[in-house]
C-alpha cells in the first residue's frame, strides 16, 4: 500500500509535525509516523527507512531540529522525495536546523520547507502534490482545496474591506 512516511528526531517534534498528520489524515492520504533519530538512533533510522520503503513509502517527510541531519540520512538512504521540516527550539530557534536541512550536497536533495508549523503543513501538502502526479483523485481533491482557499480570501476580504 502505497502511503507518506514521517519522521521526527524526537517526541518533542510531536505537536508540530502532527500537524502534517492532520492535513494528510483530512485528504484520506494513508501516512506512517515514527520517532527515529539520525544521531540517537542511526541504525534504527537506517532500518526503518529501508522496511518502510519495501512496504510502499513513496514520499519521506523527516523533521529535526537544531542540528537537524535526519532529513539528509534519510534522502542518503532512499531515491524516494524526501522533504525536511526544520523544528523551532535551541538557542537559534529553528535557523540552525534550516541550515542543517537546506544546504545539502550537490545531487543528496532534500526539498526543505518553512520552520515550524507552516513547514509542518507544507510538508504534508508538498508530499501529496507529489503523489497527486499519478493519481488523478487526490489531484481534484487539491485543487477543490485551493478554489476554497480563494473564496476564503474573497469571504475575509469582504469581512474587513473598506473602499472610498
Ligand atoms: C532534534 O533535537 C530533535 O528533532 C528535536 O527537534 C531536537 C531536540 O530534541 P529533544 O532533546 O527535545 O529530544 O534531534
Amino acid at each position: 500500500m502505497k502511503f507518506v512516511s514521517i519522521l521526527m528526531g524526537s517526541k518533542s517534534d510531536y505537536e508540530v509535525m502532527s500537524e502534517a498528520a492532520k492535513i494528510l489524515e483530512k485528504f484520506s492520504v494513508a501516512y506512517e509516523l515514527v520517532v527515529s533519530s539520525a544521531h540517537r538512533s542511526p541504525e534504527r533510522t537506517h532500518e526503518y527507512v529501508k522496511s518502510a520503503e519495501e512496504k510502499g513509502a513513496k514520499v519521506f517527510i523527516a523533521a529535526a531540529g537544531m542540528a537537524a541531519h535526519l532529513a539528509g540520512v534519510v534522502a542518503s538512504l532512499t531515491t524516494k522525495p524526501v522533504i525536511g521540516v526544520p523544528m523551532k527550539g535551541g538557542a537559534m530557534d529553528g535557523m540552525d536546523a534550516m541550515l542543517s536541512t537546506v544546504q545539502m550536497p550537490a545531487g543528496m536533495p532534500v526539498a526543505t520547507v518553512a520552520i515550524g508549523k507552516a513547514g509542518a503543513i507544507n510538508s504534508a501538502y508538498l508530499a501529496m502534490q507529489i503523489l497527486a502526479i499519478e493519481d488523478e483523485e487526490l489531484r481534484v481533491k487539491l485543487l477543490e482545496d485551493r478554489i476554497l482557499k480563494a473564496k476564503k480570501v474573497e469571504s475575509d476580504s469582504l469581512e474587513v474591506e473598506k473602499r472610498i
